[in-house]
């Protein structure tokens, strides 16, 4: 047990404001885990797989209001509603405080409040930081377990006057004395609220049981509240994989990519290169925390310690490793639980003869509702949650306390036209511009975006704790600092389609020529070909061997149409006009030098 004067008064004024049956210090173990698992199969909430498929393995089914973010009840409750700036929704503290008091008065009545100390970061590390979660919820705690690192070893380091991010955490569903309690207990969507006291470095979440919501380490704190704390400290806190990538002659590239939910990070991580000799490593597929380390370089280290991956479309061809990783000790959450107690979900690749559904309903293949919609096994945004160190790829030095130093940032987005398979910036400023302008279209990773395009700045849109025009300033900050030890900038789009809307680009494992090219540009053995929007490969660098790939197809995947792109500026434009007066002069810069290439 803890001496946190700190943290055993913060516990105590929960327990008298939420009124938990019992209080439980969580201490990370196995035992602790199989115990809160084996309650819940008892209870009916999760589903133990068969354990010679899928040892130690559990499925659980969400409730449908309940099965990703929710932006639209997600709150940066700064003191100035400026601090939040145009990409946040803003709610006054106090009013906020007031109105979650109110909603947290007795919201643990029937269960069981857990404390859960955790380190994002290997624990110790100069880099990492602890934050306690408070839940309710024992899914939320054995996800924290496979997430984060949890354990007594935190309270040690945290000592008795250590600092910790306090994390709150409630689903929000009371139960009356003898009340049956629910599959996935949680609020109405109206009452759920995810906040963000910045100027307090405090995490409160109310309503909610599902993903980045109630796992208050991953995007609460190793994004929102970080973010903040960096830009204070002179670090970065981004929403990037992070991945080793070793040429024949055995030297080794880091690279750091930042696309939006559902767009690929997963799958790039885990990439099994199919360019012969070059071999890529693992080192974290959602979040990267850097910080300027010895000979001025940025390093990096991957805050999680396990991943909470998209499931549908996971497969032997797409991601191999994501798929070995799941092979035990996995949770998977809104996935087919087959009629042999096995897991499957849609592009899985394998066949399914039936079983219950993500709403635990009988499903077959191919059925469809009274419309003659197909209906689907698994939920868009249903995930699996794995231990990183089960991925097969995973690099030794994926727990290196002082990180790995980064060469090459990637941007990117899922878009289906104007954007080319690749391109280069002309240097650090010009790739903030490119991290700054990035759009994807809209994916299930969140239940209530639907407009067509979205601009998704460094794919953070959902997830900078504070004002934009502040983030891209600190862009260039950093760049500033970096100077030519800099990372270098590219962006790409795996996801262009003809006219037919066949993909244009096979992406997966192929995407490795791409990264290849650009490992073959920093170490200075290839030129590129200059075009208004930035550099391009030259005919024949882009390694193309063994592809199906017409030269039609090529061209049109490389396209990069004036016309088309010269429109899109409006756009930027009026994008940038929502930032405010304080928007930064070089970002403007930029978007004017852009204009006049183009013409
Ligand atoms: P979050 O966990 O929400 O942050 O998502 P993510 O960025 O990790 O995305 P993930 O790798 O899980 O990919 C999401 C979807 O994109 C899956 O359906 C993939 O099959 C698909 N995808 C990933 N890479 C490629 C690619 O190179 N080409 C194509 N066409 N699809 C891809
Ligand atoms: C994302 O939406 O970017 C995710 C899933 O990684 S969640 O943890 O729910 O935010
Ligand atoms: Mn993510």
């Amino acid at each position: 047990m803890t001496k946190n004067r700190k943290l055993l008064d913060w516990v105590e004024e929960i327990r008298e404001l939420c009124k938990p049956d019992s209080v439980y210090w969580c201490d990370g173990s196995k035992e602790e885990y199989d115990r809160l698992m084996n309650e819940m199969v008892a209870s009916g909430m999760a589903i133990r797989l068969d354990e010679k498929k899928r040892p130690n393995s559990f499925a659980f089914n969400s409730d449908p209001s309940d099965v990703a973010r929710v932006e639209s009840r997600t709150y940066i409750a700064s003191k100035k509603q400026e601090d939040a700036g145009p990409t946040n929704n803003w709610i006054d503290p106090t009013e906020l405080k007031k109105t979650m008091l109110d909603l947290y008065d007795g919201c643990m009545k029937g269960r069981t409040l857990y404390v859960i100390p955790f380190s994002m970061g290997p624990v110790g590390s100069p880099i990492a930081k602890i934050g306690i979660e408070i839940t309710d919820s024992p899914y939320v705690v054995t996800n924290m377990h496979i997430m984060t690192r949890v354990g007594n070893n935190v309270l040690e380091v945290l000592g008795e006057n250590g600092e910790f991010i306090p994390c709150l955490h409630s689903v929000g569903a009371p139960l009356a004395a003898g009340q049956k309690d629910s599959r996935w207990p949680c609020a109405p969507i109206e009452e759920k609220y995810i906040a963000h006291f910045t100027d307090e470095n405090t995490i409160w979440s109310y309503g909610s049981g599902y993903g980045g919501n109630a796992l208050l380490g991953k995007k609460c704190l190793a994004l929102r509240i970080a973010s903040n704390m960096a830009r204070h400290e002179g670090w970065m806190a981004e929403h990037m994989l992070i991945l080793r990538m070793t040429n024949p002659e055995g030297k080794k590239f880091h690279i750091a990519a930042a696309f939006p939910s559902a767009c690929g990070k997963t799958n790039l991580a885990m990439l099994q290169s199919t360019v012969e000799g070059w071999n890529v490593e693992c080192i974290g597929d959602d979040i990267a925390w850097m910080k300027i380390g010895s000979e001025g370089k940025l390093y990096a280290i991957n805050p999680e310690a396990g991943f909470f991956g998209v499931a549908p479309g996971t497969s032997k061809e797409s991601n191999p490793m994501a798929l070995a990783s799941v092979s035990s000790n996995a949770i998977f959450t809104n996935v087919v639980v087959t009629d042999d107690n096995d897991v499957w979900w849609e592009d899985m690749g394998t066949e399914c003869s039936g079983g219950k559904d993500w709403l635990n309903k009988d499903w077959k293949p191919g059925m469809k509702d009274a419309n003659g919609k197909k209906i689907l096994g698994a939920h868009p945004n249903s995930r699996f949650t794995a231990p990183a160190s089960q991925c097969p790829v995973i690099c030794p030095d994926w727990e290196d306390p002082n990180g790995v130093p980064i060469d090459i940032f990637i941007f990117g987005g899922r878009r289906t036209t104007t954007i080319p398979l690749v391109h280069e910036a002309f240097n650090f400023n010009h790739g903030v511009y490119l991290g700054a302008t990035a759009a994807s279209e809209p994916t299930a990773a969140a239940l209530d975006v639907v407009q067509k395009l979205r601009f998704d700045p460094f794919a953070m849109k959902p997830f900078i704790g504070y004002h934009v025009s502040d983030y891209i300033d600190h862009w260039f900050e950093m760049g500033d600092k970096l100077g030519d030890q800099a990372p270098r900038c590219f962006y790409v789009n795996w996801f262009r389609k003809d006219e037919q809307g066949k993909w244009l680009w096979p992406g997966f494992g192929e995407n490795s020529r791409v990264l290849k090219w650009m490992c073959e540009r920093v170490e200075g053995k290839i030129d590129a070909v200059e075009t208004p929007i930035g550099l391009m490969p030259c005919k024949g660098d882009l390694l193309l061997d063994g592809l199906d790939i017409s030269s039609e197809d090529y061209a049109e995947l490389m396209k990069v149409d004036t016309n088309l792109f010269n429109k899109s500026l409006d756009d930027v434009g009026e994008y940038f006009a929502s930032f405010g007066s304080n928007i930064s002069p070089r970002l403007i810069k930029e978007l004017d030098s852009l204009r006049s290439r183009l013409q």
